[in-house]
């Protein structure tokens, strides 16, 4: 019997956008697979160095896309990442970039216990659309959204637009 086939989704955004959170949600919705790559390389301790000015590990990203590869060509996978331009290009069907406004992020991350260098740098990736122009450069642009994630509402509309789409890839793929 033919497996149906399901779409690849990469959600990416600077820490804090709402990654998890609504990638979660919709692994519970779509009953696509939710992966997170930093607990992923946390488990596997797939990682090849130390960051001492940001005092935590450097992924080891070829690990990582090794790691990921067969299940990534089966499909129906959600990745969770806070960047994008080492994955290879064929994985996904569609990216989308979390984006949050300073003050949003800003409280989000201070309640997460980032202060100093680590705070002001994550929020000014965020002010710089880092992540967005990294995804922009790595998959083709048309398959690239950017998605506000400052409210409840945001992520409840978010996560129906998703739902839908995904259904709709099914249906155009299978
Ligand atoms: P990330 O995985 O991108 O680091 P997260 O999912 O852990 O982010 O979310 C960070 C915090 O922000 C967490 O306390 C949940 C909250 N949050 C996420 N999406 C939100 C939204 N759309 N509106 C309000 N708060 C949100």
């Amino acid at each position: 019997m033919r497996m149906m086939k399901r779409p690849n989704i990469l959600l990416t955004g600077t820490p804090g956008v709402g990654k998890t959170t609504l990638g979660k949600e919709l692994a519970q919705r779509t009953g696509l697979s939710y992966v997170n790559v930093g607990e992923l390389a946390q488990e596997g301790q797939l990682f090849d160095g130390f960051d001492e000015e940001y005092q935590c590990p450097i992924l080891d990203e070829d690990r990582v896309v090794d790691e990921l590869d067969d299940k990534m060509k089966e499909g129906g996978v959600i990745v969770d990442y806070h960047g994008c331009d080492f994955f290879p290009e064929r994985w996904f069907h569609i990216v989308f970039v979390l984006r949050t406004d300073n003050s949003h992020l800003y409280s989000r991350l201070e309640s997460r216990g980032y202060t100093g260098k680590k705070l002001q740098d994550n929020v000014q990736c965020e002010i710089f659309q880092t992540i967005y122009e990294e995804a922009m450069e790595a998959y083709k642009e048309e398959i690239v959204h950017q998605l506000p994630s400052n409210e409840p509402e945001d992520l409840e509309r978010n996560l129906e637009q998703i739902v839908q789409w995904t259904e709709q890839w099914m249906k155009d793929n299978n």
